[in-house]
Protein backbone atom coordinates (compact mmCIF):
# COMPACT_ATOMS: atom_id res chain seq x y z
CA UNK A 1 0.00 0.00 0.00
CA UNK A 2 2.81 2.06 0.55
CA UNK A 3 4.71 1.47 -2.22
CA UNK A 4 1.53 2.14 -3.75
CA UNK A 5 1.03 5.48 -2.88
CA UNK A 6 4.75 6.30 -3.33
CA UNK A 7 4.21 5.03 -7.12
CA UNK A 8 1.20 7.68 -7.31
CA UNK A 9 4.12 10.69 -5.85
CA UNK A 10 6.56 9.95 -8.42
CA UNK A 11 4.28 9.50 -11.30
CA UNK A 12 2.40 13.25 -9.82
CA UNK A 13 5.94 14.18 -10.14
CA UNK A 14 6.73 12.75 -13.76
CA UNK A 15 3.66 14.62 -14.80
CA UNK A 16 4.21 17.94 -13.40
CA UNK A 17 8.16 18.04 -14.90
CA UNK A 18 7.00 16.95 -18.29
CA UNK A 19 5.10 19.80 -19.61
CA UNK A 20 8.26 21.63 -18.42
CA UNK A 21 11.54 19.81 -20.04
CA UNK A 22 9.01 19.96 -23.09
CA UNK A 23 8.81 23.71 -23.14
CA UNK A 24 12.45 24.00 -24.71
CA UNK A 25 12.01 24.71 -27.83
CA UNK A 26 14.46 24.29 -30.79
CA UNK A 27 14.45 27.43 -33.46
CA UNK A 28 15.80 27.06 -36.68
CA UNK A 29 16.75 30.45 -37.80
CA UNK A 30 15.54 30.77 -41.41
CA UNK A 31 14.08 27.30 -41.05
CA UNK A 32 15.00 25.69 -44.38
CA UNK A 33 16.14 28.75 -45.68
CA UNK A 34 19.02 28.75 -42.93
CA UNK A 35 21.15 31.75 -42.19
CA UNK A 36 21.56 33.48 -45.09
CA UNK A 37 21.22 36.75 -46.94
CA UNK A 38 17.79 38.63 -48.58
CA UNK A 39 15.61 36.69 -46.15
CA UNK A 40 13.18 38.36 -43.91
CA UNK A 41 14.16 37.12 -40.52
CA UNK A 42 12.07 40.09 -38.87
CA UNK A 43 9.10 38.41 -40.61
CA UNK A 44 10.53 35.21 -39.92
CA UNK A 45 10.49 36.02 -35.90
CA UNK A 46 7.17 37.70 -36.23
CA UNK A 47 4.43 35.62 -33.88
CA UNK A 48 7.24 33.10 -32.15
CA UNK A 49 7.46 32.84 -28.66
CA UNK A 50 11.25 32.72 -27.29
CA UNK A 51 11.63 31.79 -24.16
CA UNK A 52 14.45 30.94 -21.95
CA UNK A 53 15.92 27.86 -22.27
CA UNK A 54 15.15 27.32 -25.70
CA UNK A 55 17.37 27.03 -28.77
CA UNK A 56 18.44 29.02 -31.92
CA UNK A 57 19.96 26.89 -34.52
CA UNK A 58 22.05 28.93 -37.44
CA UNK A 59 22.44 26.62 -39.95
CA UNK A 60 24.44 27.76 -43.07
CA UNK A 61 27.41 26.38 -45.04
CA UNK A 62 30.87 26.49 -43.51
CA UNK A 63 32.87 30.36 -44.24
CA UNK A 64 29.32 31.38 -46.29
CA UNK A 65 28.45 33.56 -43.16
CA UNK A 66 28.78 33.93 -39.47
CA UNK A 67 26.48 34.72 -36.49
CA UNK A 68 27.84 37.74 -34.16
CA UNK A 69 25.55 38.65 -31.05
CA UNK A 70 25.54 42.52 -31.27
CA UNK A 71 23.67 44.62 -29.11
CA UNK A 72 20.72 47.31 -30.48
CA UNK A 73 22.99 49.73 -31.62
CA UNK A 74 25.21 47.28 -33.52
CA UNK A 75 21.63 45.88 -34.66
CA UNK A 76 21.03 48.85 -36.25
CA UNK A 77 24.34 49.95 -37.85
CA UNK A 78 26.00 46.31 -38.40
CA UNK A 79 28.72 47.14 -36.29
CA UNK A 80 30.74 43.62 -36.04
CA UNK A 81 32.11 42.83 -32.79
CA UNK A 82 36.24 41.02 -33.21
CA UNK A 83 36.21 38.23 -35.47
CA UNK A 84 37.30 36.28 -32.21
CA UNK A 85 33.41 36.21 -30.79
CA UNK A 86 32.23 35.18 -34.19
CA UNK A 87 30.38 31.65 -34.58
CA UNK A 88 31.31 30.12 -37.50
CA UNK A 89 30.53 26.27 -37.46
CA UNK A 90 27.73 26.22 -39.84
CA UNK A 91 25.28 24.76 -37.36
CA UNK A 92 25.73 27.27 -34.58
CA UNK A 93 23.59 26.83 -31.44
CA UNK A 94 22.47 29.26 -29.20
CA UNK A 95 20.68 28.50 -25.71
CA UNK A 96 18.61 31.74 -24.66
CA UNK A 97 19.78 31.88 -21.42
CA UNK A 98 17.93 35.34 -20.26
CA UNK A 99 15.01 37.43 -21.26
CA UNK A 100 15.14 40.51 -22.88
CA UNK A 101 16.11 41.54 -26.40
CA UNK A 102 18.60 39.37 -28.42
CA UNK A 103 20.13 40.59 -31.74
CA UNK A 104 22.31 38.86 -33.94
CA UNK A 105 23.95 39.86 -37.40
CA UNK A 106 26.53 38.18 -39.85
CA UNK A 107 29.83 39.38 -39.85
CA UNK A 108 30.93 38.06 -43.72
CA UNK A 109 31.22 41.27 -45.99
CA UNK A 110 27.89 43.57 -46.31
CA UNK A 111 25.92 41.00 -46.01
CA UNK A 112 24.33 42.97 -42.81
CA UNK A 113 24.47 46.15 -44.30
CA UNK A 114 23.04 45.21 -48.25
CA UNK A 115 21.40 41.67 -47.78
CA UNK A 116 19.60 42.55 -44.47
CA UNK A 117 21.52 38.90 -42.80
CA UNK A 118 20.50 40.43 -39.02
CA UNK A 119 17.31 38.64 -36.20
CA UNK A 120 15.92 40.73 -33.86
CA UNK A 121 14.00 38.48 -31.39
CA UNK A 122 12.62 39.46 -27.58
CA UNK A 123 13.34 36.52 -25.38
CA UNK A 124 10.34 35.51 -22.89
CA UNK A 125 10.85 34.59 -19.40
CA UNK A 126 10.76 31.00 -18.96
CA UNK A 127 6.75 30.29 -17.14
CA UNK A 128 8.12 29.45 -13.53
CA UNK A 129 8.64 25.60 -12.66
CA UNK A 130 5.83 25.73 -10.03
CA UNK A 131 5.59 22.21 -8.10
CA UNK A 132 2.33 21.17 -6.81
CA UNK A 133 4.17 18.59 -4.40
CA UNK A 134 6.46 21.80 -3.14
CA UNK A 135 3.93 24.64 -3.30
CA UNK A 136 0.04 22.85 -3.18
CA UNK A 137 -1.86 25.52 -1.59
CA UNK A 138 -1.60 28.45 -4.19
CA UNK A 139 -3.03 25.78 -6.96
CA UNK A 140 -5.16 23.62 -4.71
CA UNK A 141 -7.33 26.94 -3.27
CA UNK A 142 -7.29 28.36 -6.79
CA UNK A 143 -8.25 26.67 -9.92
CA UNK A 144 -7.76 29.89 -12.16
CA UNK A 145 -4.70 30.03 -13.76
CA UNK A 146 -3.40 33.27 -12.48
CA UNK A 147 -1.06 31.63 -9.35
CA UNK A 148 0.61 29.88 -11.20
CA UNK A 149 0.89 32.43 -14.12
CA UNK A 150 0.71 35.53 -12.26
CA UNK A 151 4.21 36.50 -13.69
CA UNK A 152 2.88 35.83 -17.41
CA UNK A 153 0.68 37.88 -20.07
CA UNK A 154 0.89 35.05 -22.38
CA UNK A 155 -2.13 32.39 -23.41
CA UNK A 156 -0.39 29.84 -26.21
CA UNK A 157 -0.70 26.46 -25.93
CA UNK A 158 2.19 25.75 -24.26
CA UNK A 159 1.14 27.14 -20.74
CA UNK A 160 -1.66 25.58 -20.83
CA UNK A 161 0.22 22.01 -21.33
CA UNK A 162 2.18 23.32 -18.31
CA UNK A 163 -1.05 24.18 -16.68
CA UNK A 164 -2.70 20.62 -17.45
CA UNK A 165 0.70 18.77 -15.90
CA UNK A 166 0.22 20.58 -13.17
CA UNK A 167 -3.83 19.72 -12.34
CA UNK A 168 -2.68 15.94 -13.11
CA UNK A 169 -0.21 15.98 -10.87
CA UNK A 170 -2.81 17.58 -8.01
CA UNK A 171 -5.35 15.31 -8.76
CA UNK A 172 -2.75 12.35 -8.94
CA UNK A 173 -1.97 13.54 -5.55
CA UNK A 174 -5.07 13.93 -4.05
CA UNK A 175 -5.88 10.57 -5.19
CA UNK A 176 -2.48 9.02 -3.29
CA UNK A 177 -3.61 10.86 0.05
CU1 LIG B 1 26.39 36.32 -44.21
Amino acid sequence: MALHRSYLVVFALISTMIPVMTLAKELVVGDGKGWTINFDYQAWAQGKDFRVGDKLVFNYPVGAHTVLKVNGTGFQNCIKPPASEALTSGSDEIVLATPGRKWYICGVGTHCETAGQKLFITVQPQPSSVSPAMAPSPVQSNMAPSPVQSNMAVKDTVNYQLFFGVMVAVVTLALAF
